[in-house]
């Protein structure tokens, strides 16, 4: 299978910078995570992000690869295509815990941790 190798996927943790600072006024919709969906995944495939404040997750698919066509968060019930170069916005509120995403065939994983 094409994609086998993501199932030896590691999580490598991404700490955002900035901790509890203010954003400017823009932000209402709080911290901006940015994550490609490229031939190697989702990148990063984990971000930290701050629980019970809104968070936008943009993911970018930089790849024809079928397999990033749509991003899946299962927990969340959220269903979004991803067209190529196309940045797409997911915002929610997060619990603490660990918020897992996939592709739509669920072989790529990433995940949203929040604290
Ligand atoms: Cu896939």
């Amino acid at each position: 299978m094409k994609h086998a190798w993501a199932s030896g996927f590691l999580l490598i943790a991404a700490a955002l910078p900035g901790g509890c600072k203010r954003e400017p006024a823009a932000a209402s919709t709080g911290p901006r995570v940015a994550i490609t969906v490229s031939d190697r995944g989702f990148q990063p495939t984990s971000a930290d992000v701050q629980a019970g404040h809104p968070v936008t997750v943009v993911f970018t698919r930089t790849s024809d690869n079928e397999c990033g066509t749509q991003v899946i968060f299962p927990t969340l019930n959220i269903r979004r295509d991803l067209p190529l170069n196309q940045p797409v916005e997911v915002t929610f509120t997060p619990t603490a815990g660990t918020i897992t995403f996939t592709c739509g065939m669920n072989m790529l994983r990433g995940s949203i941790v929040a604290r």
